[in-house]
């Protein structure tokens, strides 16, 4: 069983957006978005393939080529497996377990055979488009069995996977019933990628303790930093497996397409115009995020809300707007969040707004990145305060938009980004005091010493540019290639 893509590319979701005729016809077009731009020039100098959900569990199309030549794989899921592998095994047990409990996770036998099972259908759609000897890049805790599967029905492949959120430490993990299934089928993998030192670590440690021990263990993960000489970086931990395989572990960072936020920037019109179409406030605070709880939206509006209480803020003359698209809604967790963020709403508009003046522009609501660039130029101060965060994507597109030292972003400690950007406003969103301190100090710092708050900006703005997502992809590779030319040849 083998087909003829060099490179495979392998994620719950297919790049592709879905549009629905009058008469219900569907079509499918392929949607941008920073994997699928880092990882595009790779797959299409390759006769790449990429391998995924297409988002709906109606009929999927046929495989098709985009423009490029990249060949789209549909893997097809039915109602059952939305629910128990998607919303049910991936995100109502991996997610909150991954992101340190913030809501108790669920263990449910069920959804457990179905993820095993769904990971199993896209282990053999992998198996049967990509070639002897391809490279396959598995993206992200849905699929996190797809490696070991794999491994046993295609030893001739080589096999790297990347985490998008974090990995927990060794304590919580062991929680999880199918513990070492999962750790088992990431050794399947080559190369094992995480975002940060810390998760790479917490993986190394618990493949010592799980299982009585999953094989030997050489050197530490290296620290972070990437630069441009990303191809040539060396893989500095291993773990050799009991079947006497080495499987690599590092951590890449990942980051943003900044080519694609650079070349649709706003002009300085477009942006007085969205701040004049907000009542021109003196300052405007931004939120934008998926809704969901780990992403302390209900927090940040508490804090903003103590803040205008106390005359900290001042309600005339202060704006905050939060973008909170839709997100996994049939699940009661976020179901939950989403009602007591829109009652804080609520009730901060109906104590500090005035007629036709909220204090807080709500909305539930996808924006295009077009109208998401505005508003993070317009911003004058950012929010971004996750209680857990693999990364925070956000923090970085906001920094991007503000090359000319302008603004100011508050960044929680609990973001894989605040690794990066260590001159933000950084704040524990478990302390609503550390919150409104830091939101009042960036207040002030861009009042009443712009010159610091241009400096603290501008070197979060060169972090950003010089650490780009091509950076990231390229690194992963280029690791995952020498471990191809090394054992393959
Ligand atoms: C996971 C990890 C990790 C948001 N609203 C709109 C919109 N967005 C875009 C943002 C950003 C992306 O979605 C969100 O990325 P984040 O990184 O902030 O968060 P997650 O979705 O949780 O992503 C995270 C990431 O994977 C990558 O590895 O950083 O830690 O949880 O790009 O701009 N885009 C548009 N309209 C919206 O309304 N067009």
């Amino acid at each position: 069983m083998s087909g003829d893509n060099t490179f495979v590319v392998v994620a719950n979701r297919l790049p592709v957006d879905i549009s629905v005729a009058a008469d219900g016809t569907r079509t499918f077009s392929p949607s941008p978005g920073g994997l699928v731009t880092a990882l595009s020039p790779v797959l299409e100098r390759q006769q790449g393939c990429w391998v995924g959900w297409p988002g709906t569990v109606e009929e999927v199309p046929e495989p098709f080529y985009t423009d490029g030549g990249v060949l789209l794989h549909p893997v097809a899921l039915n109602a059952h497996d939305f629910e128990a592998f998607y919303e049910g095994f991936s995100n109502a047990t991996l997610w909150p377990l991954y992101h340190d409990l913030i809501v108790p996770p669920i263990y449910d036998r069920e959804w457990w055979v179905s993820y095993r099972e769904v990971n199993l259908k896209f282990a053999h759609e992998v198996a049967e488009v990509a070639a002897e000897g391809a490279i396959v890049w598995v993206q992200d805790y849905q699929l996190q069995l797809v490696p070991g599967i794999l491994r046993q029905i295609r030893p001739d492949l080589t096999i790297g996977f990347f985490l998008h959120i974090p990995f927990p430490s060794p304590d919580l993990f062991r929680q999880l019933p199918w513990r070492e299934e999962i750790v088992r089928g990431l050794l399947g993998a080559d190369l094992l990628g995480f975002h940060l030192v810390s998760s790479a670590t917490n993986f190394l440690d618990l493949t010592r303790e799980v299982a009585g021990g999953i094989g030997s263990h050489t050197g530490q993960p290296d620290e972070l930093e990437v630069s441009g000489q990303a191809s040539v970086r060396e893989v500095t931990a291993h773990i050799t497996t009991n079947d006497n395989r080495e499987v690599g572990v590092a951590s890449f960072p990942i980051s943003i397409d900044v080519d694609e936020v650079l070349g649709l920037l706003p002009t300085p019109e477009k942006v007085a115009e969205v701040r004049h179409d907000l009542g021109d406030p003196q300052t405007l605070i931004l939120g934008v995020d998926r809704l969901d709880y780990t992403k302390g939206i209900l927090q940040r509006l508490l804090a903003f809300e103590e803040l205008l209480e106390a005359e900290a803020l001042d309600a005339s003359n202060t704006v905050l707007v939060q973008v909170a698209t839709p997100s996994r809604e049939r699940i009661d967790h976020y179901k939950r969040t989403r009602s007591q963020v829109e009652e804080a709403v609520g009730r901060i508009n109906g104590r500090f707004g005035s007629l036709g003046k909220p204090v807080v522009h709500y909305h539930h609501q996808s924006l295009s990145k077009k109208a998401l660039l505005e508003l993070y130029s317009a911003a004058d101060i950012m929010l971004v305060t996750p209680f857990k965060d693999g990364m925070n994507l956000v923090a970085k597109e906001y920094v991007a938009c503000h090359g000319d030292g302008s603004g100011a972003l508050v960044l929680s400690e609990f973001a894989g980004a605040a690794h990066e950007l260590s001159e933000a406003f950084l704040c524990n969103p478990f302390d609503m005091e550390s919150i409104k301190r830091q939101l009042s100090n960036a207040a002030t710092m861009l009042q009443a010493d712009p010159e610091t708050a241009a400096r603290r900006m501008n070197a979060l703005h060169e972090q950003v540019i010089e650490h780009d997502v091509n950076l990231w992809a390229s690194s992963f590779l280029g690791c995952l290639h020498d471990i191809h030319a090394e054992t393959k040849h």
